[in-house]
């Protein structure tokens, strides 16, 4: 098959739910060639973004969007290896990173902190549900230079206001730098809340975490 048939197939396994054959599939694409980041923006969440718009005009329910989580989750655990090796040079920096209050989707966090991970920062990863109390506390504890922030909800994205409205309260909000994230943050919304960066996908979370420590 070729690299876009497969990733085709690939996104299409997602969105049929076919946990028997996703692992071997991923596989097949990587033996191919393709870059793991590619399968991840592409195939991936090419996928995903289907079942999204499955779940919006409700042809699919919760549970099609669980099953099609674990099937993406299946093939991620196939390609974070390959990621951790790909994403280039190693760059110092420690990112505290955490899906904010309210909010259980985890799959693109998970992303973006293994491919900062591979670029070689020291990544803190404190979850999904994460309480802004919870932030402020562990950015005290391990102060990293970055603290990276996801949310899918259009309800919890204002979570990230304030989480860096609790940095300025504590006084540390000069001492870290704020990226945000997730399908309903635009880069208007991440300047109105006074981020540092925004990043659309997880490729430009690391080129964004790269140029503020530059
Ligand atoms: Co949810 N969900 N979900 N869901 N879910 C969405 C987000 C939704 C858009 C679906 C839809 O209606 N079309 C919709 C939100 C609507 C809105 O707010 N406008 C929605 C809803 C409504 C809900 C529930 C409320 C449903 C319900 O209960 N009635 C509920 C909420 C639960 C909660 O959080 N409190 C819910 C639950 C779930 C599941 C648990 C079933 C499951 C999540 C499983 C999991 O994560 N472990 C789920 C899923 C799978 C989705 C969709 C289908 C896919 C999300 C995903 O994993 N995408 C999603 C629709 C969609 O996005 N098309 C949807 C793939 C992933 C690789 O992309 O997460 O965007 P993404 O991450 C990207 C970028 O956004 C970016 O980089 C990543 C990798 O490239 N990025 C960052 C992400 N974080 C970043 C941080 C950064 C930088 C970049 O810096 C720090």
């Amino acid at each position: 098959m070729d690299p876009t048939a497969l990733k085709s197939r690939i996104a299409e396994a997602i969105v049929d739910f076919d946990m028997d054959h996703i692992e071997e599939l991923t596989r097949e694409a990587l033996r191919a060639g393709i870059p793991a980041h590619d399968l991840v923006l592409d195939g991936l969440s090419m996928g995903m973004t289907i079942v999204g718009e499955r779940y919006a005009s409700r042809e699919y329910f919760l549970p099609e969007l669980v099953m099609c989580a674990e099937t993406m989750k299946l093939a991620m655990a196939v390609l974070e290896p390959h990621l951790a090796s790909e994403t280039g040079p190693k760059s110092a920096g420690k990112v505290l990173i955490g899906t904010v209050a309210g909010d259980l989707h985890d799959i693109g966090k998970n992303i973006v902190a293994s491919m900062l991970q591979g670029a070689g920062f020291e990544v803190h990863d404190l979850g999904v549900d994460v309480p802004t109390a919870s932030f402020i506390r562990h950015i005290r504890d391990t102060k990293p230079d970055i603290v990276g922030l996801s949310a899918l909800l259009l309800t919890t994205r204002e979570a990230m206001a304030d989480v860096i409205r609790a940095l300025h309260e504590a006084g540390i909000r000069q001492e870290v730098k704020v990226i945000v994230g997730g399908c309903p943050i635009t880069p208007d919304f991440a300047e109105a809340i006074g981020a540092d960066g925004f990043a659309a996908d997880a490729l430009e979370a690391v080129q964004v975490a790269k140029a503020l420590l530059a």
